[in-house]
């Protein structure tokens, strides 16, 4: 990602990208108070969205962790205005406020002046219950907001449970691994962020990130926020309650997870991809990509994977940078056959 250029601005709006660590401002506006679990990569993301946002913003939270462990017994670590909003309904939350925060502008009952309006949910409440809002979001052209679905690929707040994000074989509670029957879940995650960029044209910025990559995952944000618009950020996050490991691993799990192909990192601005950081340098061949035993055996919720499991794993991360139309984004493949596609 180039975090040098200075992107296009909604009306009035101006967030340039960060230029380096040592330019980011002192100010939080997500700080002390939250009961996140030790290393909890979400609880990071929330701070560092936040950080990215200033304070003239908005958030609004589905039911999960982010809401749960961030405001509770009448306490918050949310230095700007907040609101709840129930599982499935980041979308719609989005939309209604952004609409309403336009209306009372128009007729003059708020100071005219822009006010990001973000809306998090986690992937059970993004991914699952929730998308059809979120779709019906980005198809509104009129209102700016930005959904960002941060992914610890479980419910992880009732106790670790598998979504549709979750990754292949994990062991939750929905998917214990037992003598008879060790792996339970068969189903590939969802590509949400794909999906979204290739299903809603009127959407101008779709991206993926991980704060293990905390600048370019700050631009992404303030990107979004700029451009106008309807907007979609996919976050991956390691937990480590869910994802059964030492805390100390959130960063180092957040780059195996890039490393190694599995969670490719790009935007998508007005129907243009674009792969950035360590995926782009992967794509070029700069960079090896890292075999994903070297993140699956870090991991408690794979301890039960056999040899033909990781290879199983491998197999089908290596086809979706192998044989995809668009490595790591639109999982198509080209039928060689048509010379109306292969062309
Ligand atoms: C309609 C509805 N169904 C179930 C619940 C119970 N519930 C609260 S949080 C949660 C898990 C949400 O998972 P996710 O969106 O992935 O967020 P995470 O907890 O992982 O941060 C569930 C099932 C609820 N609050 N509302
Ligand atoms: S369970 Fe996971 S997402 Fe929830 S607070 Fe703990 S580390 Fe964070
Ligand atoms: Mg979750």
């Amino acid at each position: 990602m180039d975090t040098t250029a200075t992107v296009e601005t909604q009306p009035g709006v101006k967030l340039d990208p960060f230029k380096g660590v040592k330019k980011l401002p002192l100010e939080e506006f997500f700080t002390s108070g939250h009961r996140t679990c030790q290393g909890c990569e979400s609880a990071l993301v929330m701070k560092m969205m936040a950080k990215a946002a200033g304070p003239r913003t908005i958030v609004l939270g589905s039911t999960g962790c982010m809401y749960v462990a961030n405001t509770t017994y009448y306490s918050t670590s949310w230095v700007i205005p907040w609101m709840h909003t129930q599982l499935g309904s980041s979308g719609s939350a989005a939309m209604g406020s952004a609409a309403g925060l336009k209306a009372q502008m128009r007729k003059g009952k708020m100071k005219k002046e822009p006010i990001n309006v973000i809306a998090f949910c986690g992937d059970g409440g993004g991914a699952d219950m929730g998308l059809s809002a979120i779709s019906a979001a980005l198809t509104h052209p009129d209102y700016n907001l930005l959904i960002l679905m941060y992914d610890n690929e479980s419910y992880a707040n009732t106790d670790i449970q598998l979504s549709g994000s979750t990754p292949y074989g994990a062991h939750t509670t929905f998917s214990p691994p037992g003598a008879t029957k060790r792996i339970m879940h068969h189903r590939w995650k969802k590509n949400m962020a794909g999906m979204l960029a290739a299903g809603h044209p009127t959407c101008r910025y779709v991206a993926t990130m991980c704060m293990s990559y905390g600048l370019q995952g700050m631009n992404c944000v303030r990107k979004a926020l700029s451009i106008g618009g309807p907007t979609f950020i996919h976050s991956l996050d390691p937990c480590p309650k869910g994802w059964d490991y030492d805390p100390i691993l959130s960063h180092e799990l957040g780059e195996l997870a890039v490393a190694t192909g599995i969670w490719p990192l790009y935007e998508v601005k007005d129907g243009v991809v674009t792969l950035y950081g360590k995926t782009k340098q992967l794509a070029e061949g700069q960079s090896p990509r890292l075999p994903v035993r070297e993140y699956l055996l870090k991991q408690g919720r794979f301890a039960h994977f056999r040899e033909e499991d990781i290879e199983y794993f491998q197999k089908k991360v290596d086809e979706m940078w192998e044989r995809w139309l668009i490595p790591g984004v639109i999982p198509f493949v080209k039928d060689v056959e048509d010379e109306r596609i292969s062309a």
